[in-house]
């Protein structure tokens, strides 16, 4: 079997939690008075909560010490986390739940690879607290996407090679760090157009495909 683990990304790929990031940063670039939208979230996909404030910031006229953007950072975060006590069970796919369950079934180990702080809160949440091999997320990394740390952890803790695992992710940022880890990739979502990919996916379910056609070899 080529693959013998799967990586999968949280947000975008699991579960969306794109909005509600959207709802909490968009709340204070207008209290900023920073315009902010659609497009420019986009580009904080897989980015880390600081280094997507920075892009925020390049709308904005004044300076900042470091003291004051972690203060804006943790306020958003705090926004962000009351938001994300809406989500519950109903928020896993019934694709992305019946195609974790395959995959477990045929006997692949599954790891979560994400650059969220909150991956812990928010797979509990949606009821996969107790059901990822490893957890490889925002906490235990010094370099995040497209830096390829938080993929070559998350494959060590599943005890296996970077060429042994398929990375799943929505992010360009996501698919950059599964090619410099050595990775192959299957891209959903926004990532589906980058050529970067070894497999762009249309829906999740295709996981089950690319995973049985390697069984072959
Ligand atoms: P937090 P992923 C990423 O999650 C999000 O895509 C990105 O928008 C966010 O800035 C980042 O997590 C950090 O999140 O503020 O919760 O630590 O796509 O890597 O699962
Ligand atoms: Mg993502």
């Amino acid at each position: 079997m080529k693959y013998q683990g799967v990586i999968f990304d949280l947000d975008g790929v699991i579960c969306h939690t794109d909005k509600f990031h959207y709802q909490a940063w968009k709340a204070l670039a207008d209290r900023m008075g920073i315009y902010f939208d659609g497009e420019i979230n986009n580009r904080l996909r897989g980015v880390s909560r600081m280094e997507s404030l920075e892009i925020i910031l390049e709308r904005y006229g004044g300076t900042l010490t470091e003291d004051e953007k972690i203060k804006i950072a943790d306020e958003k975060n705090e926004r962000y986390k009351s938001l994300l006590a809406q989500m519950d069970e109903s928020d896993v796919s019934e694709t992305v739940s019946s195609t974790l369950n395959k995959l477990r079934e045929a006997g692949l180990k599954l790891a979560i690879g994400s650059s969220s702080k909150n991956t812990r809160l928010i797979l509990n949440r949606i009821g996969l607290g107790g059901f990822f091999d490893a957890i490889s997320d925002g906490n235990n990394i010094a370099f995040s996407k497209p830096h390829p740390q938080v993929f070559t952890l998350a494959a060590e803790y599943l005890n296996l090679a970077p060429a042994e695992c398929l990375v799943v992710e929505d992010a360009r940022a996501g698919i950059e760090a599964a090619v410099a880890g050595g990775f192959d990739s299957a891209a959903v979502g926004d990532a589906a157009n980058d050529e970067r990919a070894t497999y762009r996916l249309k829906s999740f379910s295709e996981l089950i495909d690319v995973i049985s056609t390697n069984l072959l070899f």
